[in-house]
Order: C-alpha cells, then sequence, then structure tokens
C-alpha cells in the first residue's frame, strides 16, 4: 500500500503533516481500507473524561480488511505459517482462502451457539492457528474478544472472565511449550467453578490428554465444526461493526492490585496497527514475517494477527519457545521458512545469548532484512550481539516502544530509513507527540534530559477505556498531566532529539516483558497463611530484565525457610500465575516505613538491587533499625 514511507524526507513530511492537520493526514491513511461506509469525522476528543473517537459514523469489519479484501489477489499466497513446539510435528500453511473458510466456519459456530455482537469471549488457548481463527471469527460476527495468556492461573481467569462477564470460553485439551505440556481445560474448569456467566465452552484437541466434559457446557471444536458443515452453514457474512464499537478487551496489570481490561475498538486500532506494521518493518510482498510473542500479549494481537494480515502479509506463528529443543530453534526457523523480518524481545536474546554461538554457526541466516525488539529496554550488550550475530550488521534493528494501551508501536526506527542506535527507540511515528515532563509537571523543552513520557495529542490506535470502569481509566492515565496521556514510563531525550526509554516508573515490574504490577504480587503473598505484611520491588535479572523480590514478614520464625520461599511461590503461582513468582523471597522483621505508614520502596529497591551503600535520605524513616536488619541479610 502506498502509505509507505521510503525516505527520511517521506518521514519527515508524515510527521509534520500529521502534526499539522492530523485529521487530513489518518483520513489519507484509512482510505486504503476497506469500508462499508466512511466516516462522518475523523476524530472527535478530549482528554478530560477521556472521550476518544475516531472515523465516526463509519461502518466497517475488521476480518474484512484481514482476510476478504486480499482474495482477489492473494487468495493462495500464505496468510499463516505455523511451526509446532516440536520440530518433529509438520508445520502448517494457511493461505488466504483457507484462513477465510475456517474463520468464516467458526464464526458460525460461535453464532450456532448463541454468540451474538457485543458478547464477551475468553480465548486461552496454546499458540496453535485455531487461536487466530478465534480471534478473527470473533471480530467477525462483533464478539468481543478477551485472549487470557496460556501462564496465567485459574485464579487471575476468573477474575478476567468476571470483570468482563464473558459468555463463552475457547480453550484446548491442553497445550505443547518445551518439554512440558500444559492441561489447559483443566484450569479452565478451576476457574469456571468461580463464573456463572459462562455457558459453553468450546475445546479444541491439541494434546488429547484426558479431560472432563461437562455435558451442555462443554463442547468439542471439532464436532461444533463437523455442526455447521452438516448445516450447510460455510459462509459467514461479516457483522457491520460501527468505527468505535469494540473489538477487543486485554488485561494487564497497574501499579493497584487489580489487572485493567484496556479496551480497543475497530477503526481506529485496525487503521493504527496496520499503518505502523507496514512502515516500521518497511514488509514488501512475499515477505516472511515471524514474531515471536505469544497471542495472550498485545504483540501477538497488533503484530502477529491484525497489522500483517490487514496488509495481506504472511505471518509466521510459533507454537513453541526459544531453547526447546535447544536454543537455535528460532534460527532453525528463520532458515527452514526463510524469514526476512524478525521481531523478539530482549530476554529472549540475552538468553539465547547466554547460550553461545554454537546455536547460530550452522544456520543460514541470509534471508534476514530487518530485526525487531519489544517489551522492554534492550541493553547495549545485547543489542549488539543481535545486530552481529542474526543481524550481520546488515540487518536494521527496530526498537519499538509501545503498550497495551497504544495498541501499536509509538516510539522506533523505520526499518532502513532511521538512523539507528543501540538501546533508543529513536523516534516518534507519524501521529504521535510525545512529550516529556518532570515532577511537577513542567514540559521539559530542551535534550540531553530525562522526564516522565506523556503522549498530548490522541492517535488512532489508543485505548478508550478500561472495561467496566471508565473512571479508572481516567485516573490511570489521564489525571497525573491535565491534558496528556501518561505512559507511565521515564524517557530520556538525548541532544539527537533520540527517546530513549529507561523503564517504568510506577510501581510495575517488567520480568521478560511482561507488566506485573508489586500490588498484585503483594496482594498474592500476603494471602499465605503466615505472612503479615510483605513488599515486592523489581531488580536488575540478567536474563529477564528485572526480577522480583519479595520482604516478607511472617508471623513466626519458619522452621524451614527453603521449604517456606517455596510455599509463598507456590501461593503466587496458584493466585496469578507462574510469572509472577518472586526470584528472591527475604524474610524480614520489618519494612522500612515513613511515620505516615507508607512502605519507603525506595530503599528496598536499592537493597534488592545491591546499592546499599546508596539508600538516599533516610531521614523520614520511622525505625532505622530495620533497614540495617534488611541490609545484613540480604540475599
Ligand atoms: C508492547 C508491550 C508496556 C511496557 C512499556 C515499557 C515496556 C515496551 C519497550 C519497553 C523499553 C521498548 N506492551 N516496553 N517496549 N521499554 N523499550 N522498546 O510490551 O503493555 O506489555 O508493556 O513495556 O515499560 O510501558 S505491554
Amino acid at each position: 500500500m502506498n502509505f509507505q514511507i521510503k525516505s527520511l524526507k517521506d518521514y519527515q513530511d508524515a510527521y509534520s503533516k500529521s502534526v499539522s492537520d492530523p485529521e487530513a493526514f489518518w483520513a489519507a491513511i484509512a482510505d486504503h481500507f476497506q469500508w462499508k461506509r466512511k466516516w462522518d469525522q475523523v476524530l472527535k476528543w478530549n482528554f478530560k473524561e477521556p472521550k476518544i473517537e475516531w472515523f465516526k459514523g463509519a461502518k466497517l469489519n475488521i476480518t474484512e480488511n484481514c482476510i476478504d479484501r486480499h482474495l482477489v489477489d492473494k487468495a493462495d499466497q500464505p496468510a499463516i505459517i505455523w511451526e509446532a513446539n516440536d520440530p518433529h510435528e509438520h508445520h502448517r500453511v494457511l493461505t488466504y482462502k483457507q484462513l477465510h473458510q475456517k474463520v468464516c466456519l467458526f464464526a458460525n459456530v460461535l453464532k450456532n451457539n448463541g454468540v451474538k455482537k457485543g458478547d464477551r469471549i475468553c480465548i486461552y488457548m496454546p499458540m496453535v492457528p485455531e487461536l487466530a481463527i478465534a480471534v478473527l471469527a470473533c471480530a467477525r460476527i462483533g464478539a468481543i474478544h478477551s485472549v487470557v495468556f496460556g501462564g496465567f492461573s485459574a485464579q487471575s481467569i476468573a477474575d478476567r472472565i468476571k470483570d468482563a462477564q464473558c459468555e463463552m470460553v475457547i480453550t484446548a485439551d491442553g497445550g505443547f511449550r518445551g518439554a512440558k505440556d500444559t492441561p489447559l481445560k483443566n484450569v479452565i474448569d478451576d476457574a469456571l467453578v468461580q463464573c456463572p456467566s459462562v455457558k459453553t465452552v468450546i475445546v479444541l484437541t491439541r494434546t488429547r490428554t484426558p479431560i472432563s466434559m461437562i455435558k451442555g457446557r462443554d463442547k468439542w471444536w471439532e464436532d461444533e465444526i463437523k455442526k455447521v458443515e452438516t448445516l450447510g452453514l460455510i459462509d459467514c457474512e461479516p457483522e457491520v461493526m460501527d468505527a468505535e464499537d469494540e473489538l477487543f478487551i486485554l488485561y494487564t496489570s497497574g501499579s493497584t492490585g487489580k489487572p485493567k481490561g484496556v479496551v480497543h475498538t475497530c477503526a481506529g486500532y485496525m487503521v493504527y496497527a496496520a499503518y505502523t506494521f507496514q512502515n516500521v518493518f518497511q514488509y514488501q510482498p512475499k515477505d516472511i514475517y515471524f514474531c515471536t510473542a505469544d497471542i495472550g500479549w498485545i504483540t501477538g494481537h497488533s503484530y502477529i494477527i491484525y497489522g500483517p494480515l490487514a496488509q495481506g502479509a504472511t505471518t509466521l506463528m510459533f507454537e513453541g519457545v526459544p531453547t526447546y529443543p535447544d536454543a537455535g530453534r528460532f534460527w532453525d526457523i528463520v532458515d527452514k521458512f526463510k524469514v526476512n523480518i524478525l521481531y523478539t524481545a530482549p530476554t529472549a536474546i540475552r538468553s539465547l545469548m547466554q547460550s553461545g554461538l554454537d546455536y547460530v554457526k550452522d544456520k543460514d541466516l541470509s534471508s534476514l532484512k530487518v530485526l525487531g525488539s519489544v517489551g522492554e529496554p534492550i541493553n547495549e550488550e545485547a543489542w549488539n550481539w543481535y545486530n552481529e550475530n542474526i543481524g550481520k550488521s546488515k540487518c536494521p534493528i527496530v526498537d519499538t516502544w509501545w503498550q497495551t494501551e497504544t495498541g501499536g508501536i509509538m516510539i522506533s526506527p523505520i526499518a532502513g530509513v532511521t538512523k539507528t542506535k543501540p538501546c533508543y527507540a529513536t523516534l516518534p511515528l507519524p501521529g504521535v507527540q510525545l512529550e516529556l515532563v518532570d515532577e511537577k509537571g513542567e514540559v521539559i523543552e530542551e535534550n540531553g534530559v530525562s522526564g516522565n513520557l506523556c503522549i498530548k495529542f490522541p492517535w488512532p490506535g489508543m485505548i478508550r477505556t478500561t472495561y467496566g470502569d471508565h473512571e479508572r481509566c481516567r485516573q490511570t492515565y489521564f489525571v497525573t498531566y491535565e491534558n496528556k496521556y501518561f505512559t507511565g514510563d521515564g524517557c530520556l531525550r538525548d541532544e539527537d532529539g533520540y527517546y530513549r526509554i529507561t523503564g517504568r516508573v510506577d510501581d510495575v515490574i517488567n520480568v521478560s516483558g511482561h507488566r506485573i504490577g508489586t500490588a498484585e504480587v503483594e496482594n498474592a503473598i500476603n494471602m499465605f497463611t503466615d505472612v503479615v505484611e510483605s513488599a515486592v520491588v523489581g531488580y536488575p535479572h540478567e536474563i529477564k530484565g528485572q526480577g522480583i523480590y519479595a520482604y516478607v514478614i511472617l508471623n513466626h520464625d519458619s522452621d524451614d525457610e527453603e521449604l517456606t520461599r517455596k510455599d509463598i511461590s507456590m501461593t503466587v503461582s496458584r493466585i496469578i500465575g507462574a510469572i509472577a513468582r518472586p526470584e528472591k523471597i527475604q524474610f524480614v522483621k520489618g519494612l522500612p516505613k515513613t511515620r505516615s505508614g507508607k512502605i519507603m520502596r525506595r530503599i528496598l529497591r536499592k537493597i534488592a538491587e545491591g546499592d546499599v551503600a546508596n539508600l538516599g535520605d533516610t531521614s523520614t524513616l520511622l525505625d532505622p533499625a530495620v533497614v540495617e536488619d534488611i541490609k545484613n541479610n540480604k540475599l
């Protein structure tokens, strides 16, 4: 499509136009999509409520843009290539035509089970093509999907299902990930004990582990497909959606104990995901594009499914993990499918880097043209390793900064266009108006200074609300700084005007690119029977970026501290999921508090980082002896 930026001048022109006349800029881009009806107004907004409306009055269906319109010239082109967890299992290819058939059939399954536009559906599936099919089938009939990552516990799933009042769950018997299989349906069964809103569970066969199937509620995916085929329900007309109808909910952690359901709507999200995909990665027809994210995270939504498919790309989906059967798996996949664009996370790069070059040396990586990074700051060592050993110093690295809430990439080099710089996400994409703000809320104009990263003007992919609680959306993002969206990230703008994200400035820890709220982990730890109080902070971790360090007060001394740590860990696993388990648990007598009772996390963070000599101002401490004790017993 011809909104592709091809030079620095194109970028500068696009950027200035996007600021001087945002409506004309986005209207010209939106013109490249298929609409049932065009918009009456491009943008209507205020950050006070907030109320954000893009392409008001327009009607469309995102799956028509992601599938149907490519049937004219790309019917037999692969839309999705799928590589299994086990390298011996045959890979699968779905052409656009086949994807269309499968999405239509499954959309009819949903309808046949009573699903209507606006209904919420929870999807808890392994990384198989049917996950993408389920997502697209929801979008086709206007049902709102809420994909939950396979690593979350039954309790977390139940919380999300209850929050969105989902009427259906789509899952699988189990999933393969590395050497393990996960009993997905069992976890769902545990969750559903708490979820009366769920009337139907559709279960895909994947691992064929024994599972319970409850009469009237649980149905096999394959049987349901046969049913609609027998009924002759083959085609499925896309539901006509309003631009601002809800497309999906995706839960993400913040500084409070309860994850928020970030809501994205149809038109703006589609335009933004597609525009950024095309420009950042410079996708060319026939390129093979491989994003290693899980569809349970926003990266999978925007850059495995919606962005690439909206552009008629070939998107490669991988079921497994980077280190199974060995640390050469990504490179085998690149070699096998001649991948041109690879988009992965710093945590994966660091872990593969640590495994050594033996796993890289015999792999043909010459097909690669562009490398991407997402999820957390990429350190210089990992950036250089990625550049030299994977890109052979010939592939631009796009370090893409964005969030679940932004829907798509916000700050990033444009591959081959923007001059890159290790650790820097570089420059804002067209339409993205950044602002650095100091503690007092004053805008920082000069370069070479750090501040809190804000965005002062709407972009089409932005969050519209937090599901069921609009006030929470306002409080979280739009109140800290008046008339700005606050990202929660700290950021440096250097002398060249390049942006470098330094990390969260709120109580969110980024473990392997996964956002985890300290309050959430503390709540889970505090549920353990012997815990009186706890405080959780992040600390630098060689592979994961950040690890979770927990300071815990027990109501009596433990006879076996190692065992108690494992018990606490298991409790966190049960309440949130294994990803939130603390790396380190230190038992303490007390926590450093101010006279007003606030935990001084700054001090705990310093100790966890090993920087005990620079605890900063400790004059407001209620009891300085507590800190001495914590320092002396540091893990
Ligand atoms: C896409 C995604 C968002 C948070 C964000 C940052 C951090 C993401 C980068 C990054 C430095 C990057 N969505 N983050 N990308 N930090 N450089 N390129 O990750 O909602 O799950 O997380 O992740 O702190 O606020 S997310």
